[in-house]
């Protein structure tokens, strides 16, 4: 195993000052075990940590750095962005071209309004979702995540499920009361909660592609079944693109179906590695957000000049030619890797995946919903982590995140990565 004194040192260090000595519980390894590398530095496909190790980076800060870490152009549109100045708490022309160009990719987006996180994005939705119908109930689907907004913190994916708190102390019963809970693609399960309920849904929030229970796809009519649903009883269709908007295609999933979502959220790749999130859709919906209409929502640093310029540069870095062609070229080639080296390995292995976003489950069959995720083989999954670790491959420190890709992985990356996994499963 790398040697790892100095994130050691910070890392007990800050367990008294910080909770778990973390901010974002997933980054402590709990479920992992050993001691987190603290990140000193990123380029490219790969971060070195506080004692020189250097690792290629599958993490990906869970989606955003898409170009890779440091890329030149990012890097100059931020030194420019920060010459000017970093916050204002007034409007900038940058929330303007980035709301363009935000709408001009995402079909289905008339209008948006920028936030600082996918949590802020998601809240947000639900509040205008309840407003716009005069309902309460929220449908979502086991294992995903939408952000630990209190509606949403009931049957949780990502780290709430890694940690084993996918309904968090702390919500008022009466409001996850409201929050129901289907199988993720499961219409037949949707449909009887409707017919149980059926004037009380404000919204069903999906991720169109499961990407907090790893990565699975949307079922052959499990997105146009919902939007059917959704149009019979008067509720409203989101599609929680945080994690999938400008990474599974330039458009996000909504390019990819010809089912529209009302409202949309989004994050991550848009803010290039800075704190940002988004929500927009039908414009008659987006109106209705103050000031333009009376549900408030508000923020200090939303919009941030910086994070805007990074997000500009990102999404104009992925309009070059080839880009996405580019990224699902090097998805094949590692999915099929992946594959290759666990039927070597005598491992059962199953990986899926969508454009540069991918989950390798240790398990026989696809998983199609939260319940064959988590019968998989965990402590099998930890000592794949574990090698691949040593072997200097970051992967997330869940067997419920999402492995990702950027245009820094080339297929000298993506093959290093199929060497340690070699290795890993024959080990694990
Ligand atoms: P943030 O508040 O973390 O920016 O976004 C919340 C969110 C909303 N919707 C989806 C589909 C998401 O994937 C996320 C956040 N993703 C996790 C990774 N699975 C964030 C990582 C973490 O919690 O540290």
């Amino acid at each position: 195993m790398p040697r790892l004194d100095k994130s050691q040192a910070v890392f007990d260090a800050a367990q008294r000052l910080i909770p778990g000595g973390v901010n974002s519980p997933v980054r402590a390894y709990k479920t992992v075990g050993g001691v987190p590398p603290h990140i000193a530095s990123a380029e490219g496909a790969r971060v070195t940590d506080l004692d020189g190790n250097e690792y290629i980076d599958m993490v990906l800060a869970y989606g955003p750095m898409i170009v890779g870490h440091g890329h030149p152009e990012v890097r100059a549109a931020l030194h420019d962005a920060i010459d000017r100045g970093t916050a204002f708490g007034a409007p900038t022309a940058g929330e303007l071209s980035l709301a363009r160009k935000i709408i001009e990719r995402v079909p289905g987006c008339e209008v948006v309004r920028l936030v600082n996180s996918g949590t802020e994005a998601t809240m947000s939705a639900a509040r205008l979702a309840r407003a716009a119908t005069g309902r309460d109930r929220l449908l979502k689907f086991e294992g995903c995540y939408h952000g630990h907004g209190d509606s949403f913190l009931v049957q949780a994916g990502s780290g709430a499920l890694t940690l084993g708190a996918p309904d968090s102390p702390g919500v008022p019963a009466a409001l996850a009361e409201l929050t129901s809970i289907a199988p993720f693609n499961d219409l037949d399960a949707v449909r009887a909660l409707f017919a149980d309920r059926r004037a009380e849904f404000a919204a069903i929030f999906v991720e169109p592609v499961a990407g907090n229970i790893g990565c699975i796809p949307p079922a052959p009519g499990f997105l146009e079944g919902l939007r059917e649903l959704c149009d019979a009883h008067g509720a409203l269709l989101v599609f929680d693109e945080v994690m999938t908007g400008f990474r599974v295609s330039r458009g996000g999933y909504s390019a990819l179906t010809d089912v529209r979502a009302d409202l949309v959220t989004l994050g991550k790749v848009i803010g290039g590695g800075l704190p940002i999130g988004a929500y927009g859709g039908r414009a008659d919906l987006m109106q209705q957000i103050s000031p333009a209409g009376d549900v408030y929502q508000a923020g200090t640093l939303s919009g941030n000049p910086i994070a805007v310029a990074a997000g500009e540069a990102t999404l104009d870095l992925l309009d070059r030619r080839g880009v996405y062609e580019g990224l699902e070229e090097q998805g094949a080639r590692l999915q099929a890797g992946l594959e290759q080296a666990a039927r070597e390995a005598g491992v059962p292995a199953v990986v899926q995946r969508q454009g540069s976003m991918l989950c390798l489950y240790l398990r026989e069959a696809p998983a199609v919903n939260m319940t064959d995720v988590t019968a998989s083989d965990r402590e099998r999954w930890t000592r794949f982590f574990q090698g691949m670790l040593e072997r200097g491959v970051l992967l997330p420190p869940s067997p419920y995140e999402a492995w990702f890709l950027s245009t820094a992985h080339d297929a000298g990356v993506v093959d290093e990565v199929v060497a340690a996994a070699e290795g890993a499963l024959a080990g694990a």
